[in-house]
Parts: structure tokens; sequence; C-alpha cells
């Protein structure tokens, strides 16, 4: 980055001026880590002082058939393939009754975009977790899939986010966002909500009073000033509707997918791309460095970089381990804790909606609920 590029950036950044569409393609193309790194971290401390956040939870991933097959994607298979699966109901409880006894306070539930189940499955899954544990938050479905249930069904994204809030569902995962630029989605996943489509989803769910997440899927044939734009598409929304909680970059995963040929980004790429986030997203709350995907090392230098969530416990989570992850499965209570303290930041479990869970321990003392 330029000196004065530096300068002038740095300056918004210290007096609280939200940067523009140029600024954010200046970070996304400079090499200078460092200075992006101390700039998120400055906005990160304002947010969040020393606190980074974690949860206990559990991925469910209801079946893999989907008609998408997005080019990205390791994860999905079509109708009668050998290895296609789809949960029963009973399924789902027998998964969700095994992590109940580790304290988990989210199931976090999205799948492919089957071409026969009918909604009323996907409602059920939602109503019986609710009956048999009321408790835990229910973090399901993505736009793309409120999208495609509106598609089989023929009624409303209202409607369909009605009826899922009926049954219990408690807010939106930020999944299917990819790239939000139509010449990107066109080349990666021309077959499912478009960027306006998964917007609008968003803003409706934000209006029914559901809090969800956003993510971007980057490193794949995106260009600097669409991953800026992606940004400032949420940004938008997020002034109009407040009902984001985190935005989470998601570093693509080649292997196994039809874009194999490419590399995964690197360590400098990942952290870059969470800096500049906190940098853009002046007005979302959490920057999350999901340690699935950006490996644990990386996922916790994140917390010096912007991020101040590691997300979860997540166990089994499948679609970047069909992709080539090579993290464990899980991580326990005490693992998360351990990472975050040794960053020299302080460990607070949260639930869905960041509130504190459990009794507040000696480390969280001091620490309030920000939403
Ligand atoms: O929707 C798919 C992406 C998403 C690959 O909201 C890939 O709290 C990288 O959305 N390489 C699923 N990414 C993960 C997700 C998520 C994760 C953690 C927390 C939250 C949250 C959301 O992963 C998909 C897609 O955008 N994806 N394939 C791949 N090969």
């Amino acid at each position: 980055m330029a000196e004065s590029i530096v300068e002038n950036i740095a300056d918004k950044v210290e007096k609280g001026i939200r940067l523009s569409r140029e600024d954010g393609i200046a970070l996304m193309e400079s090499n200078d880590l460092i200075s992006i790194g101390r700039l998120a971290n400055m906005v990160k401390e304002r947010k969040s002082g020393a606190v980074a956040y974690f949860n206990v939870n559990r991925h469910i991933n209801l079946t893999n058939v989907c008609v998408s097959r997005c080019a990205f994607c390791a994860f999905s298979r079509d109708k009668g393939d050998a290895d296609a699966y789809t949960l029963s109901l009973d399924d789902v409880l027998r998964v969700a009754r095994a992590a109940r006894h580790d304290g988990v306070t989210e199931f976090h539930i999205v799948s492919g975009l089957h071409p026969d189940l009918p909604f009323s499955y996907y409602r059920d899954v939602i109503a019986a977790l609710k009956e048999e544990m009321p408790d835990v938050h229910l973090k399901a479905f993505t736009a793309v899939e409120i999208f495609y249930f509106s598609q089989l069904t023929g009624f409303g994204v209202e409607d369909v986010l009605r009826e899922l809030q009926m049954a219990g569902l408690g807010s939106l995962p930020g999944g299917g966002a990819e790239i939000l630029h139509p010449r990107v989605r066109q080349r990666v996943c021309p077959n499912k909500a478009s960027s306006s489509e998964w917007l609008d989803v968003m803003r409706t769910a934000h209006r029914l009073g559901l809090k969800s997440n956003a993510t971007m899927l980057y490193g794949h044939v995106e260009t600097s000033s669409e991953r800026v734009d992606h940004l400032l598409a949420l940004r938008a929304l997020q002034d109009e509707t407040g009902g984001f909680q985190a935005f989470i970059p998601l570093p693509f995963h080649p292997r196994n997918t039809r874009l194999s040929h490419m590399r995964r980004p690197t360590a400098v790429e990942k952290l870059k791309v969470l800096a500049v986030s906190r940098l853009m997203l002046d007005n979302v709350p959490h920057i999350k460095a999901y340690w699935v995907m950006h490996g644990v090392k990386v996922a916790q230098l994140a917390l010096l970089f912007g991020a101040d969530d590691l997300d979860g416990t997540v166990a089994e989570e499948k679609i970047t381990y069909s992709a080539g992850a090579e993290t464990v499965q899980s991580l326990s209570r005490d693992e998360l804790c351990d990472l975050i303290r040794s960053a020299g930041r302080v460990p607070v479990e949260r639930d869905s909606l960041y509130r504190l869970v459990g009794d507040v321990r000696k480390d969280q003392a001091g620490v309030r609920s920000e939403t």
C-alpha cells in the first residue's frame, strides 16, 4: 500500500470515518498486512475490547442431495449417487440427543437443495427439535435454502420464514452468499438464488425479527473489487435492517470440487480478508474466524487481526471436510478457551444471540452481553 494511502485510510479509521469502495479495493490489493491488521485490531478492540467469543454447537447437514451443484462444492451429490444421503427425523433426533450431553446451545442446520423432500420435512425437523430441546437455539437454513423452499411451495419468502419461525427457527446462518455479484454467481453457482434474491431473503428475515449472519466465500474466480462490492452490499443492507450479527469470510477449499485446479488462499490472504472485512463492515458487530475453514492456527491469529469470534465446537461438519479441510472435526470448550487465552484474549462462551452462557466465570467477569 503506498504510504499516502495507508495514512489516509488509517486517519479515517482512527476518526471513525466510513471507508469507501476505493479504500476497500486498495486494502484488498495491498501487501501491508501488518498495518491493515493493526487498524482492524483497533476497530475490534473498540467494539469488543479484549473479548473473544465462542459457542458450543453441533452442525447437522440433513441431506447432501442438491439440484444446484455449485462449482465450488464438494459436499453435494445427485439423487441416486452411491454416497447420497438424507437423514430421517429419527436420525436427526439421535444426533441431537447425543450432542445434548456436551452442553450444546445451538444446532447449525444446513443442507443441499433436495429435489423431492417436501417443505413439511424441514418444518417437522425444526418443530421436533424445538419440542424436545426448547432451550437449544436452531440456526437453520441459508437464504438460498429459504428461497428454494419458496420456489418449492409457491409461497412467498415471508410465509416460508413465518412458518419456520412458528415451528421454532431461531435465526439464519450466513451461508450461500458466496460472492454477491452476478458475474461470479453465473460462473460458480448459476442454479440458485441470485445476489438480490439472497439479500431479499435476509431483508425479510430481519424484518420478521430473525437475526442472521453473512458469509463471503472467496479465493476462487472473484476479483478484489467484486469482494469489496460484496462487503458493500452487506453494509448497505445492515444500514437498513441491523439484522446481521456476524460476518464470516470463508476461504475456498478446492479439493474434490470442479475448481480443484485452483490453489487455497494462503494464511496471509486469509488474515487480510478478515482484517479488511472488519474495516469495511463498520456496522456489523462481530467478525467470525470460522476455525474449520481457516485452520486452527490462522483462526487463532485472526483474533489479533479483527476477528472477535471463533465460532463453536462444531462437531462433524461435512461441507469443508468434503473439500479437503485438514483440521480436527471438533474442538472442546477447554481447547477453544486455551486458544483464545494464549492469543491474549478473554474467552467468553456466548449463545447464538451473543448473550453470555451459564455462570459468568472468572474470565468473563465484567463482560456484558452486546445484543
Ligand atoms: O454456504 C461450500 C461455503 C458455506 C465450500 O452462519 C465452501 O454462523 C469453502 O455458511 N470451500 C457453509 N467454502 C458454511 C457456512 C457457515 C460456517 C460457519 C458459521 C456460519 C454461521 C456459516 O460454506 C456454504 C458455502 O458458502 N462453501 N463449499 C468450499 N469448497
